[in-house]
C-alpha cells in the first residue's frame, strides 16, 4: 500500500486579494511544492462552483456573507461568490506546481449542495469519487494540507479518517479562516477522529 499527498484548494480566491481570502494562504505554496517530491501520488482539489451556487450569500435575499442558513442537508455558512468555474479566482495559485498532480478533483459543482470535503458533498452522502480512485490505486495513507484548515481541509481529513484511511494534516502547510472559533473546533474534531496533526 502507498501514500498520497492531497493539496486542498490552493486557489487564487483563497489567497490574499481573492474573493474569500485566507490570511497567509499564499505563504504555504513553496512548502507544498517541496513536499510533493516526497510522495509517489499527488492529488489536488479545486473548489469549483457554478455562478449561482446556493452557498453564495448573493443567492439569498437579505443575507450577507458569513451568515448561516438552513439548507435541506443542514446548516450552511453563506460565502461571498468565489471559485466560479473557469474564473481566475478558481484557478490554482500561479506558483503551485500543478504539473506534479496525478489527479485534480473538483467539488462544489452541484448548485444545490456545497462540498467542503474532497470525499462527500455537504449532505455527507453524495460521493465525489475520490475514495474509489484511492482504493483502486492501493493508497491507504493520506497527508493533507492547504486551504482552509477549518473548512475544506478539516472536512476532507475527518471524512478520510471515517473511511479508514490513515490521515495526517500538516498544519504548518495549511491556513484557516477561523469564523467564530471554527479553527479550534476543527482541530479538536480532527484529533477526535484520529487524524494526526503535525
Ligand atoms: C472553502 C469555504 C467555501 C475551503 C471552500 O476551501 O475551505 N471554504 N468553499
Ligand atoms: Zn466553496
Amino acid at each position: 500500500m502507498s501514500d498520497a499527498l492531497i493539496v486542498i484548494d490552493v486557489q487564487n480566491d483563497f489567497c490574499p486579494g481573492g474573493a474569500l481570502a485566507v490570511a497567509g494562504g499564499n505563504d504555504i505554496v513553496p512548502g507544498l511544492n517541496a513536499l510533493m517530491a516526497e510522495f509517489s501520488a499527488v492529488i489536488l482539489t479545486q473548489d469549483w462552483h457554478p455562478a449561482k451556487h446556493s452557498s453564495f450569500a448573493s443567492q439569498h435575499a437579505g443575507k450577507a456573507p458569513l451568515e448561516m442558513i438552513d439548507m435541506p442537508y443542514g446548516p450552511q455558512v453563506l460565502w461571498p461568490d468565489h471559485c466560479v468555474q473557469g474564473s481566475d479566482g478558481a484557478a490554482f495559485h500561479p506558483a503551485l506546481d500543478t504539473a506534479r498532480a496525478d489527479l485534480i478533483i473538483r467539488k462544489g459543482y452541484n448548485p444545490a449542495i456545497d462540498s467542503y470535503s474532497a470525499f462527500f458533498e455537504n449532505d455527507h452522502t453524495t460521493p465525489t469519487g475520490l475514495e474509489g480512485y484511492l482504493r483502486n490505486r492501493g493508497i491507504d495513507s493520506l497527508t493533507m494540507a492547504g486551504l482552509a484548515t477549518d473548512f475544506c481541509v478539516n472536512f476532507s481529513a475527518v471524512d478520510a479518517a471515517k473511511l479508514g484511511f490513515k490521515v495526517r494534516v500538516r498544519q504548518d502547510l495549511s491556513r484557516g479562516i477561523d469564523l467564530d472559533g471554527s479553527l479550534a473546533a476543527a482541530l479538536d474534531g480532527m484529533a477526535a477522529s484520529g487524524v494526526s496533526l503535525d
